[in-house]
């Protein structure tokens, strides 16, 4: 064993063990296929997707996620220490599955102005967070300027910490509002690069719900459509910024709608990572790029441009499944998904996106003991300690949602999990100094 290999505990994990207690355990022999295709590090098809939702073997699909995670990231359990800021809930949309939004004469409307966003981002750099989510409503007022006018106020205050803001939805009508819509992707990409010059990072994953134009007529209408969403994130990986990708299910949509939606991103990743996959020698099953891992063999931080000598690319780089939560949105006569539906789906997402590295399962919208279990069904990420977050209440939550990072560590250790504090791009955290509020990334080695 290499000395690399022997400092990895991602490396000791004997795949092959699993995949023969898999073979002999399992209680629906339709699954065998899909089995032999997991193991081989093979593509999953639509009806193998349609397969691992219809089995009752609900064991069975989640040990098969758990053998891909681990195939990947062995016993590790990542997770971060953030803050969302959700700057204003005033949006000019009405969708119904969301209980954030507000007309800006409504009850509840807020705004957070630039000094109160930078108190926040020192206090949350003070208390040694690496990230800021940062994102909001599509607001009707608010000129471009103003989110630049963000971005370097809070870069300037707490340097070190890593931007990831606006999604995708975000980013269109900041196209607009800079009077650049007209301009198509040259527009995107000129607001993409002034957002990158400003201090954004890399984009979250929001918005993207379900790539469907039924669902999205009946849930989210007046949103962008799957192939803008896509846009944004492709033009964002271009110019280097890494992104996430969201799944919004367990509402109007139906499963296979669901397969599409992931269908549709793993098509988009593939496109991504071509040129990455070339130059890192990892075959390809036509225009597939499987990702089996280990670490070395998947990207990592970001990507050297393909095209570009001394240029970044970037990539998806964790799909969030998102179960739905009606209440107090316009589809609050919907049950919403059950925990059954949520581990399944989850360990769905981690088996059909070969091509993304990670799974996040967002404990704030999972609930931290099912983020805990979906660690063992495909999940490798728990997102961070967050502390306020207002576009989902669960359960009654206030808007002060916040876990420690023991307790993260806690729930990753007592699953028999090795907790890693990550950046937003992947690189460990280590800590120093007396009070372990400083922090710095360690590049990968080998990409
Ligand atoms: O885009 C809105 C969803 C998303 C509801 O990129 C709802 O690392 C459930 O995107 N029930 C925002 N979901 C959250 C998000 C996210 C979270 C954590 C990490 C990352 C990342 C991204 O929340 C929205 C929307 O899809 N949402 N309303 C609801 N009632």
């Amino acid at each position: 064993m290499t000395p690399a290999a022997a400092a990895d505990p991602a490396r000791h994990t004997a795949p092959s063990a699993t995949v023969k207690s898999l073979r002999t355990r399992l209680r629906d022999p339709r699954l065998r296929p899909v089995v032999e295709k997991v193991a081989e590090g093979r593509r999953l098809l639509r009806e193998d997707g349609r397969l691992l939702y219809e089995t009752t073997d609900l064991h069975a699909v989640c040990g098969l996620a758990d053998l891909v995670r681990r195939r990947l990231h062995g016993d590790l359990a990542f997770y971060n220490v953030n803050r969302h800021i959700n700057y204003s809930n005033v949006c000019a949309l009405r969708c119904s599955f969301c209980a954030f939004r507000r007309r800006r004469d409504e009850e509840g409307a807020y705004e957070m102005d630039i000094p109160r966003i930078v108190e926040e981002a020192v206090r949350s750099a003070d208390a040694g967070a690496t990230e800021l989510h940062i994102v909001g409503g599509l607001h009707p007022y608010l000129p471009f300027d103003h989110y630049l006018g963000m971005l370097r106020a809070i870069r300037e205050a707490a340097p070190q910490v890593h931007l990831k803001a606006f999604t995708a939805v975000e980013i269109v009508h900041l196209q607009r509002v800079s009077k650049r819509g007209r301009e198509g992707e040259a527009g995107l990409r000129a607001v993409l690069e002034d957002l990158r010059a400003a201090g954004l990072g890399s984009l979250p994953g929001g918005g993207a719900e379900v790539f469907d134009d039924r669902v999205h007529d009946a849930a989210f209408k007046g949103k962008i459509r799957a192939e803008q969403w896509l846009e944004v994130h492709r033009v964002a990986h271009e110019i280097g910024l890494n992104s996430n990708a969201t799944m919004l299910y367990g509402h109007v949509e139906t499963r296979e709608d669901r397969l599409t939606h992931l269908e549709v991103l793993r098509r988009e990743q593939d496109r991504t990572l071509a040129g990455w996959a070339a130059a890192q020698g990892i075959a390809r099953d036509g225009d597939a790029v499987v990702l089996t891992g280990p670490a070395e063999r998947h990207p990592r931080a970001r990507l050297p441009h393909p095209g570009a000598a001394g240029l970044d690319g970037g990539y998806f780089q964790t799909i969030i499944p998102l179960p739905f939560f009606p209440d107090g949105s316009d589809l609050g006569h919907l049950p919403g998904p059950s925990g059954l539906e949520n581990l399944r789906t989850l360990a769905i997402c981690r088996l059909m996106l070969d091509n993304v590295p990670h799974v996040k399962s967002f404990w704030i919208m999972q609930t931290l003991p099912m983020a805990q279990l979906q660690l063992a069904a495909g999940a490798d990420d728990l997102d961070g300690t967050v502390v306020w977050y207002d576009i989902t209440h669960v359960g009654g939550a206030s808007t002060h949602q916040e876990v420690g990072v023991d307790d993260l560590r806690r729930a990753a250790r007592e699953g028999g999990f090795i907790p890693v504090e990550r950046d937003t791009i992947y690189r460990r955290v280590e800590r120093f100094g007396p009070t372990g509020r400083d922090w710095r990334s360690i590049e990968p080695t080998a990409s």
